[in-house]
């Protein structure tokens, strides 16, 4: 029966209210009250379905149930640098992630540190030229990111010619790429206007809860990698909170017979699977061997173990594995646990895995040993296999497949100088020299790459037969994509060395970039670094922004900022600090 018969039998039924005359019409008239407040309590409800920008919305709701997060001032920021969290934010943190947050303290943390970490001055270099430079660097920063922000807010990367968004489909329906990948640089210039609508952004529009196919490293490297910097610079727990739940999203890829994850993630549906070109359902080991310093942190944050367990399972199997004379092939099946392919290379597929070995070591506190021990084990085969002179007397790095070598080398190998540069210190004492002066030679090639073409930007790879020495021969090698790793590369040596040159040759690159790659809105990369007409390919990468312009800052600072002895970098250029038992 419909609600008001209903109610008019049980009003028949009361005391004193009869069924007729004034009786039914007071009934009547409570009916009619009770439908008015339902719908009026109907009416109010609806406004919490409304989208945030709708005026009756922000009438009718307070404001604390709505407000836009206000940007904290400049020395609130200065401030957050040292604030411990408080019990409440604690509490949040544990209660979304099932994990006690109680064993990780900021404040702790930051006692741990040996250094400040933006230096006395933010790393201010007294000599005026260098000063000069860092600041057109931020000027640069600065454009990149107000132009992003013009045409691209949200999107993952801007296209700067047709001045729009890109998102791809890298990261698994997850926005705001170049925004998280912009977060510590940002900080560290002291861009702080545009760190603060970056934060707000993270805190009012990143949405975990995608549902596409996404690629476990590059979501790890950028997006986790870039919250956990944010988390660790600044102590603002959203950072925190947001990467042990993007952590938690990964976990299921690595839910395969031998714990070594696929490469490509359904992040909503945890479903996992390989990529499409690499042979026999393979993973690639530049990417499961590319998580161990974030997932270690995330370990170390949420005070769940499970992230440093997956990752030390991959470590266990790849230490135990017979390698190819003493080389990790490219390729390896998570199902079976053997290599599937004998393809070595120290750049594109292999890069970051030995990157990983040696900051691993670092990141610990020099007390992983089983990680120094692989890395350097790991140095004695490459130098063995890999490492050529060529006849022009430059020193590189050739890539190896089954024994027969490709003498190329990838623009990607380029970090290689700096990764050997900062291993150095801790290996053999009578190979440290050597190993300073291999790092050295590499960065001297990667910088042939560069003047030898017409740009003064190095080409995506380059060749040691028929006559090249250090230049792209195939036209589809031609390119230069705002890659970071040959400044990488300065940036290392210059700290290890104060060489004048490492500056130099970046100031050239800062040249080069404003004179190829700065276009109207946004810096593009190029698709032919050997013509002087430049034909740009309309993408301002992420990695420009997280990497390549945070080199060239640090390297016109001083040491002081980010110092070594308390960070090691990502592969994505994303500051982690090394944990020390307090
Ligand atoms: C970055 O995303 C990282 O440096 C990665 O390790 C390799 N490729 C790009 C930059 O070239």
């Amino acid at each position: 029966a419909p609600v008001g018969v209903k109610l008019s039998m049980v009003f028949r039924k009361l005391p004193g209210v009869s069924a007729s005359g004034m009786g039914l019409r007071l009934s009547q008239k409570f009916v009619f009250l009770l439908f008015l407040s339902g719908l009026v309590t109907l009416c109010f409800g609806a406004l919490f379905f409304l989208p945030d920008s709708v005026r009756l919305k922000r009438i009718f709701l307070s404001k604390t149930e709505v407000q836009a997060v206000t940007r904290p001032a400049q020395e609130d920021m200065a401030l957050s640098r040292s604030k411990p969290e408080s019990a409440s934010e604690k509490a949040t943190s544990a209660d979304h992630h099932g994990a006690s947050s109680d064993a990780f303290s900021f404040k702790k943390f930051q006692k741990c540190l040996l250094k400040a970490t933006l230096g006395t001055d933010g790393g201010r270099p007294a000599d005026p030229q260098t000063n000069e430079r860092r600041e057109k660097v931020k000027e640069m920063m600065k454009f990149a990111w107000d132009n992003y922000k013009r045409y691209a807010w949200g999107k993952n990367e801007l296209r700067p010619l047709t001045k729009n968004g890109h998102i791809g489909n890298m990261f698994g329906g997850l926005r705001g790429a170049s925004i998280i990948d912009s977060l510590d640089t940002l900080y560290i210039m002291g861009l702080m206007d545009e760190y603060n609508d970056a934060k707000e952004w993270v805190q009012t529009s990143l949405d975990l809860n995608s549902n596409g196919e996404a690629s476990l490293f590059e979501v790890n490297i950028r997006y986790v990698g870039g919250l956990l910097s944010a988390y660790y610079l600044t102590g603002e727990e959203l950072f925190k909170s947001k990467a042990v739940e993007l952590g938690e999203k990964l976990l299921p890829a690595f839910s395969t017979p031998t714990g070594i994850p696929r490469g490509v993630i359904n992040l909503g549906s945890g479903t996992s699977w390989s990529w499409g070109w690499a042979s026999a359902g393979s993973s690639i080991l530049a990417e499961f061997g590319t998580l161990h310093l974030e997932f270690v942190h995330l370990t170390e944050l949420s005070n769940n173990p499970i992230y440093k367990e997956k990752v030390m399972n991959i470590r266990k199997l790849l230490n135990k594995i017979e390698k190819p004379h003493g080389l990790y092939p490219n390729f390896l099946s998570p199902v079976s646990g053997n290599w599937v392919q004998h393809h070595v290379s120290i750049g594109g597929l292999g890069d970051s895995f030995y990157e990983y070995l040696i900051k691993s070591y670092l990141m610990s506190d020099k007390k992983d040993e089983d990680a120094k021990k692989m890395y350097y084990t790991a140095m004695e085969a490459i130098e063995a296999n890999l490492v050529q002179k060529s006849p022009g007397g430059l020193t590189y790095m050739a890539e190896w497949r089954g024994g027969i070598l490709d003498h190329k080398m990838g623009h990607l190998a380029c970090f290689s100088g700096g990764m050997i540069g900062i291993g150095a210190d801790d290996g053999a004492p009578e190979k440290r020299q050597h190993y300073l002066d291999l790092a050295a030679e590499i960065t001297h090639t990667c910088h042939e790459s560069y003047t030898r073409s017409t740009t003064k930007l190095g080409p995506e790879a380059f060749r040691f037969d028929s006559g090249a020495e250090a230049t792209a021969t195939r036209l589809s090698d031609r390119y230069y994509i705002l890659r970071p790793e040959v400044i990488e590369s300065y940036m290392y040596m210059w700290r290890l060395t104060h060489d004048p040159k490492y500056r130099d040759w970046g100031w050239e690159a800062v040249e080069a970039l404003e004179q190829h790659c700065r276009v109207e809105s946004g810096f593009s990369g190029i698709r032919d670094v050997y013509t002087m007409t430049v034909s740009h390919d309309n993408m301002q990468q992420s990695f420009f922004l997280s990497e390549t312009l945070k080199y060239l800052y640090l390297l016109f600072s001083d040491d002081d900022l980010l110092p070594f002895e308390d960070w090691v970098f990502n592969t994505e250029a994303h500051p982690l600090p090394i944990y020390r038992d307090s």
